[in-house]
């Protein structure tokens, strides 16, 4: 089994990328119709190594569903495990009782059916297990995949679109092996505390991956899936990153940047121009924010950030088909809410109180020990009431020493700032999830048009999976 080291060492890159295949949908009565089978299997992930996993349509992860704005779709979920699950729509706009969350739970050997119309702009979503408690577990065994919207400008010229061969898709995860060759999560109060990370980074399900790239431009649509571990993602060359999509689509314009924090659950596009037989990695580095410290954080911020360098994968360039090297000023126009537009702001307060040494040595259960606002994550009270068509302000304040990432369901978002600070550039387009930083507060801002409905909640939560399942998350209707 790999060491504990292995993050650093992992770099042979002997193993070709696997590229989850699409899923496109078959035409049915009123739109694509998707069938979706969640299953167990087995994965050699490590030589020699045989793991059991759950996946959609196969043994580990699943397919890539990919339709268009204003699709109309039917996801038909099939449940052959012996034990609930569900799956959740990460980023789409549509009615809580489609949106796969908790309170849509399909029971072993039924069916799901749920049918909605695609409302939003081309962009890179994702679908995951959202079972109540056992979210990070069942993500963990295998049960994610990827969600790609296309419209006309996501496909305009320089911006590659051929999917696996100039549009390649990067499923980043963290994982660690018990001897046997099953998944560790044997979670200790550590890892429901700082999040659970892995020793092995698998890519795709890949682990030590590599990708031959066929055209001189190559698009990768990254998605961190990892439970918690954040990446701060970097070329070994030095050279830029050409940002130009974020969770919810394309940015206003391209950003030229030298690294990009991805947090757990955000996306981002990056543009890749390379030259014949050249070959770089894609590397993950410390987390300045995290590795600075400060105030109470100073003596667990190194631990629950990110501070290793390794390799996450290693791009490898031939002969180069000749690609359209056309690089738009202006991609698209992102919606623009002001805050003077806002009827009102709420206050989202993150915190962990058995955060104290005396929660970290008491060793109490993992069940309602986080909360957002103080309390934890009940199914039967709904915490927060949205009034149709309303413009709000959410203010999202983080008292712990660790990061969170803050996910909203059923909505995009834009950032407003950080501790009064314009967002990062690659942070300006539409989100659904927002890194907050220790002892910080960022504002988003958006617009709940649609699906009203006051008996169905949406949930809101810290992306990190050991926390959302330890209690830090909350719900809220549109009505
Ligand atoms: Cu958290």
């Amino acid at each position: 089994m790999p060491s504990r080291s292995s993050l650093a060492a992992a770099g042979r890159f002997a193993n070709p990328l696997r590229i989850p295949p699409l899923l496109e949908g078959v035409p049915g009565t009123g739109g694509k119709v998707y069938d979706l089978n969640v299953t167990s299997g087995k994965s050699e992930f490590l030589s020699g190594v045989s793991t059991p996993t759950l996946g959609i349509n196969g043994a580990y992860l699943g397919p890539t569903i990919r339709c268009r704005t204003n699709d109309r779709v039917t996801m038909r979920v099939r449940n052959s495990l012996t034990e609930p699950t569900t799956l959740h729509w990460h980023g789409l706009h549509l009615p809580a009782a489609s949106d796969g969350g908790p309170h849509q739970v399909v029971q072993p050997g039924t069916v799901w059916e749920t049918s909605f119309a695609i409302k939003q702009a081309a962009s890179l979503c994702w679908y995951h297990s959202h079972l109540m408690e056992q979210t990070g577990e069942q993500v963990l065994r295998g049960l994610a995949g990827l969600f790609l919207i296309e419209d006309e400008q996501s496909q305009s010229p320089g911006l590659p679109s051929d999917y696996g061969v100039d549009d390649i898709p990067l499923v980043i995860q963290d994982r660690r092996f018990k001897a046997d060759g099953s998944f560790d999560y044997d979670l200790t109060m550590h890892d429901v505390m700082m999040g659970y990370k892995g020793n092995v980074v698998l890519v795709n399900g890949t682990a030590s991956p590599h990708v031959v790239l066929r055209r001189q431009r190559t698009r990768l649509r990254i998605l961190n899936g990892s439970n918690s571990r954040i990446y701060t993602l970097g070329r070994d060359d030095g050279a830029d990153l050409v940002v130009i999509g974020s969770d919810g689509g394309l940015l206003e314009q391209p950003e030229r940047l030298r690294r990009v924090r991805l947090g757990p659950g955000e996306r981002v596009e990056i543009l890749l121009d390379m030259q014949r037989d050249q070959s770089i990695r894609l590397m993950s580095y410390p987390d300045r924010v995290a590795a600075g410290g400060r105030g109470p954080g100073m003596m667990m911020g190194g631990m629950a950030g990110n501070i290793e360098t390794f390799p996450v994968i290693e791009l490898r360039a031939e002969k180069l088909e000749t690609s359209d090297l056309a690089l738009p000023e202006r991609l698209i126009q992102v919606p623009g809410w002001t805050a003077a537009q806002a009827a009102r702001t709420r206050i989202f307060l993150l915190d962990m109180p058995m955060m104290g040494m005396g929660g970290m040595m008491g060793g109490a259960g993992m069940g309602g020990a986080m909360g957002i606002n103080g309390r934890s994550m009940d199914m039967d009270r709904i915490d927060e009431r949205v009034s149709l068509g309303s413009i709000e302000i959410w203010r999202i304040r983080n008292t712990t020493p660790l990061a969170h990432p803050f996910h909203i369901h059923g909505v995009q978002f834009r950032t407003l700032d950080r501790d009064g600070r314009p967002p990062l550039p690659h942070e300006r387009g539409l989100k659904d999830t927002v890194m907050v930083d220790p002892d910080s507060t960022v504002r988003i801002i958006t617009e709940f048009s649609d699906f009203a409905d006051p008996k169905r909640p949406y949930m809101y939560h810290c992306h990190i999976l050991e926390h959302e399942d330890a209690g830090m998350m909350g719900q809220f209707v549109v009505e």
